[in-house]
């Protein structure tokens, strides 16, 4: 097969996407991804949501990681919740988006997706990294997010869905326009 034709086209990718309203923490998914601080040993928002559902042992795995960098990801298991793997990744603070922001957001959808992808899940979910505490503009997020991830889907047969989760209304609606925006391009 070539390239061309081993590559799938945008449009069949976006149907591997999908969104969801709510808290993520509740998703029978094979991986979710948890908006990390570099400690990685927990904090507020969704990191907090996911540490108190998972319970403590995960806070011991993750003191054992070392830390994480801006932009990387680590993978640890997801102990109480009903997903199989927690992807720890940290979100760069936005600044005023000259600061590598959108490249170290753009790093943390790849770095995560390829992590997935290396230990066989078939379905991730993502919050919007960096769209709370870390200050990220929704819309300029929602579209690194979403171009990010149909690029890797596009050459890679894993995760086969990606979900991502909205806890705002607001949020999901940015999300929804977007994706609608593709279909129709
Ligand atoms: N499920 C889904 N999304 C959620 C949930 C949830 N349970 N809770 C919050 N969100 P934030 P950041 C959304 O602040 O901006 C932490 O203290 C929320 O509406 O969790 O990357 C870390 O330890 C927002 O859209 O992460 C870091 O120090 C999105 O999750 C810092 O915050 C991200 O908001 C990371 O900041």
């Amino acid at each position: 097969m070539t390239d061309a034709a081993s590559r799938e086209s945008s449009h069949d990718c976006i149907s591997r996407i999908d969104l969801v309203r709510g808290d993520i923490t509740r998703l029978d998914v094979d991986a979710i991804v948890n908006a990390a601080n570099t400690t990685l040993l927990g904090g507020g928002g969704v990191d907090g949501a996911i540490h108190r559902a998972a319970g403590p042992q995960l806070r011991e795995v993750c003191a054992a990681l070392g830390g994480c960098a801006t932009g990387d990801a680590k993978i640890t298991p997801a102990f109480r919740l009903p997903a199989r793997y927690v992807i720890h990744t940290v979100g760069p603070v936005y600044r005023d988006g000259a600061h590598r922001e959108p490249d170290l957001l753009r790093s943390c959808y790849e770095k995560s997706l390829a992590l997935a992808e290396e230990n066989g899940v078939n379905s991730i979910a993502f919050p919007a990294i960096s769209c709370g505490a870390y200050g990220y503009p929704i819309d300029a997020a929602a579209q690194i997010a979403i171009d990010a991830t149909l690029r890797f889907l596009a050459d890679h047969p894993l995760p086969r869905r990606v979900s991502f989760v909205l806890l705002l209304e607001s949020d999901y609606g940015v999300y929804e326009r977007l994706l609608r925006d593709r279909r129709r391009a």
